[in-house]
């Protein structure tokens, strides 16, 4: 029997799939067993939540707001507490661990605030006696399948709108977090939210694919681009359903001839190896220009060999491990990969000394750093794939900004990027010709804010699964029109007359 249960139908429940573990993956620590969710587990969820859905859509939007703004203050309570559990279940370190959570109730702010918010548009008529409005309807049930990699903040960028436009969920956390997903289910269990209206369902990619084939009116995504090309294929052969996906990307900084190198260095690392590689909008591509290469490279590769990897828990650590072994596979499979491209390996500290391992920490997931400089070649692989770890490529550029933007557009992704430069025409200039979803000048390519969309163009995903793009994703718009006179009368000069035979 697995320590801890599903949450269906405001109820705790064993389901009836095996066990697993969620390991800690700085030390190999057990951290609690949970259920495996089955298909049927998933079904009896997406039964709840379609049935508790009428009475949930007829509260006020302040009403079901209240019961986020219950979670959001619970979420600042327990920051610190909170935080650890993040740092201590997917890896990432302490400072992380507690922005995740901070992250979290900024989202949860402003879906609840937004409740006290308009919503729709009252848009003018040819007609001076119609009153015309697009107004919104939810849309019913929302699946919601999230990463590991933001176990507390990326599950409220699904949930905290959608419920509050009216919608209900089953929520899948990742199996490697299913600790926080136990958590954020308590939480919404304390609110006291009418039964129904929240599941969640634990499992692995089965249980997703049952999400994503159920009986749900929406599928909100963000993970893999190999797992959310697949969702987007399954949901589409349903016309009446709804995605939206936020998938990883082929991250990459430009560093142009007129970049204060300070502010360059800065942010590539920040880009590169903040959450250990892991974030969606990581940077595993740095453009330099040739004038600045040199100067750019051996100070970055200076701050590689020497940035800390350790204990996440540890305030002065900058890396923690990565998740699990699977990563460190796919980690060490693209290092070998790129070296059989010939290029030039830079930094590898891909096998961590054991005198940098913690003590305590041997059956951690470690890996470090790992740089390395190639002609741009549109033939490498290494320059398009995602690794989704510490795996970094120097590119140097000639020319002007043009260049670097082409290079930088030539991935099938386009999450996020950056650009540093003092110079504003090379700036604008990235600006309106990167392809990316999400685009920073003069900053890291990390760390975007909730209000602002988050999701990718090409192959990074459809919508944005977050605040106000969340909203198109679980709503139907409705343009309602309303004749406030006795005659009817039509737009576009269109004759009302009925025209009999006599
Ligand atoms: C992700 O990369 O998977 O912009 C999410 C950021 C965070 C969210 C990242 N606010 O870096």
């Amino acid at each position: 029997m697995a320590e801890h249960d599903h949450y269906v139908d405001g109820e705790w429940v064993a389901g009836g799939g095996d066990d697993f573990e969620s390991v800690n993956p700085a030390n190999g620590e057990v951290l609690g067993t949970f259920p495996r969710g089955t298909e049927a587990d998933v079904e009896d969820a997406v039964a709840a939540a379609d049935e508790a859905f009428e009475t949930w859509r007829d509260l006020s939007y302040v009403d079901r707001a209240e019961y986020l703004w219950e979670i959001y203050h619970e979420l600042r309570d327990r920051h610190e507490e909170l935080g650890e559990i993040v740092t201590k279940e997917c890896g990432k370190e302490i400072s992380e661990g507690k922005a995740d959570v901070t992250e979290a109730w900024h989202m949860v702010e402003w879906a609840a605030g937004n409740a006290r918010h308009p919503h729709g548009d009252i848009v003018p008529s040819e007609i001076a006696a119609k009153d015309a409005y697009m107004r919104r309807k939810p849309r019913g049930v929302v699946g919601c399948i999230t990463p590991w990699n933001f176990p507390v903040a990326i599950p409220f960028w699904h949930m905290a709108v959608s419920l509050v436009e009216g919608n209900t969920v089953v929520w899948k956390p990742a199996e490697q977090t299913p600790w926080c997903g136990q958590i954020i289910a308590e939480m919404f269990d304390d609110t006291g939210i009418p039964d129904g209206v929240f599941n969640m369902v634990q499992g692995f990619g089965d249980a997703g694919a049952a999400i994503v084939d159920g009986d749900v009116d929406t599928v909100m995504f963000t993970g893999s681009a190999e797992v959310g090309h697949g969702v987007a294929q399954e949901v589409a052969r349903d016309p009446s359903k709804n995605v939206s996906t936020e998938m990883g990307g082929k991250n990459a900084v430009v560093i142009t001839d007129e970049a204060d190198l300070d502010i360059a260095v800065h942010s590539a690392v920040m880009s590169s190896f903040k959450t250990t590689g892991q974030r969606c909008v990581s940077s595993e591509r740095l453009i330099v220009h040739a004038d600045v290469y040199d100067e750019f490279k051996e100070r970055f590769v200076e701050l590689a060999e020497t940035v800390s990897v350790g204990d996440p828990l540890e305030e002065d650590t900058f890396m923690g491990p990565v998740v699990d072994e699977s990563q460190v596979e796919k980690f060490h499979r693209y290092n070998d990969l790129v070296r059989k491209e010939g290029v030039n390996v830079l930094v590898d500290r891909a096998d961590l000394d054991d005198a940098e391992i913690p003590d305590g920490h041997e059956e951690g997931y470690w890996v470090g750093p790992f740089v390395y400089e190639t002609e741009y070649d549109p033939e490498l692989r290494c320059l398009k794939e995602e690794v989704f770890g510490p795996h970094v490529a120097l590119v140097e550029y000639e020319g002007d900004v043009d260049r670097a933007i082409e290079i930088h557009n030539d991935v099938p992704y386009g999450l996020a990027g950056a650009v540093v430069s003092e110079d504003y025409r090379q700036i604008n200039r990235y600006r309106d010709r990167a392809e990316v979803g999400l685009a920073y000048g003069n900053l890291p390519c990390i760390g975007a804010e909730v209000q602002l969309p988050f999701g990718g163009v090409k192959h990074s995903g459809q919508g944005a699964p977050h605040a106000r793009e969340a909203i198109e994703a679980v709503t139907e718009r409705t343009a309602w029109t309303l004749n406030n006179s006795s005659d009817i009368e039509m737009a576009q000069g269109l004759s009302a007359d009925i025209k009999t035979e006599d």
